[in-house]
């Protein structure tokens, strides 16, 4: 018999990845690069989260501050994946491998969570610390069957191309290993690599990290429609649509790809009515 906290996991799972795929709005860059990454017109949190949601976002990834200031948006109506873990960008460069506590898991529960969110940046000098962290959310995540999404991101000194199939593929191996639900990491660059990280995950959902806005919203389709041909699960996705003269349509574009298999210049059509 399945455990309680089994069901619960499986059940929240499920409000995320709908027949197995998700696209969900990262929303924690006012403290990760600070309010300059946003344009006028996405400077309005409220805003912003309202024309991602009614473009049908799966889920909004935002810190627990975030997250009660404008819970009269999202509630019930897309999932909530509470992160839990941050840094500024003000630190000097030495402490920017290493993220702090913003936040508890009791936090994530409170605010009506359907999974965390935490990041390890494997191969840093703070691995150690950021492990702790890391393990300390994930139990006390599974006891209350509450999925933990790890964003597996190398970066440290021994590492020359944090975007390399070796690095990415070790990070999505580690992150399995220390029992992440969902896997969020880079993309590889290329379909071929890609399925190779999906394969060293070993079975644990990959969604890729959309990373800076890519020079046309049709590039970052085709990037995201490769990540489900090599057997992504979708894209958690910020600046690609946030930065977008459009955030909703851009975001209806995304979903197009992830959901509806449109090949990305039709979706893009989308984007562009
Ligand atoms: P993007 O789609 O904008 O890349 O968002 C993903 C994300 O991981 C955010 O959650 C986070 O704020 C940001 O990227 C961190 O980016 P980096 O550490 O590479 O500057």
């Amino acid at each position: 018999m399945d455990s309680f906290s089994s069901v619960g996991k499986k059940v929240r799972l499920s409000r995320i990845l709908r027949r197995g795929r998700a696209v969900a709005f990262a929303f924690d860059h006012g403290v990760e690069h600070g309010p300059g990454d946003f344009p006028p017109q996405s400077i309005d949190p409220k805003g912003l989260l309202e024309e991602v949601i009614s473009a049908g976002v799966d889920a909004v990834m935002m810190l627990p501050g975030m997250a009660r200031l404008t819970h009269d948006v999202w509630a019930g109506r897309t999932g909530l994946i509470v992160k839990l873990t941050s840094k500024s960008n003000m630190r000097p460069d030495d402490g920017k491998l290493l993220q702090s506590t913003f936040g508890y898991v009791d936090d994530a529960v409170a605010l009506s969570a359907d999974a965390v969110a935490a990041t390890v940046y494997w191969g840093s000098p703070y691995e150690d610390a950021m492990l702790e962290r890391w393990f300390a959310i994930r139990s006390m995540a599974d006891s209350y069957g509450l999925p933990c999404m790890q964003l597996a991101y190398p970066r440290g000194p021994t590492i020359k191309d944090r975007y390399s199939l070796e690095i990415v593929r070790y990070g999505a191996r580690a992150a399995s290993e220390s029992g992440a639900d969902i896997i969020k990491t880079y993309y590889t660059g290329s379909r071929e690599t890609f399925r190779d990280v999906v394969k060293a995950a070993g079975g644990v959902p990959v969604m890729m990290s959309g990373g800076p806005r890519r020079a046309a919203l049709l590039d970052f389709l085709h990037d995201v429609r490769s990540v489900l041909d090599a057997g992504g699960s979708g894209v958690v996705v910020g600046r690609n649509v946030f930065q977008h003269p459009s955030p909703g349509k851009a975001m209806k574009a995304v979903l197009a790809v992830v959901h509806e298999n449109a090949e990305p210049e039709e979706a893009e059509e989308l984007a562009g009515r």
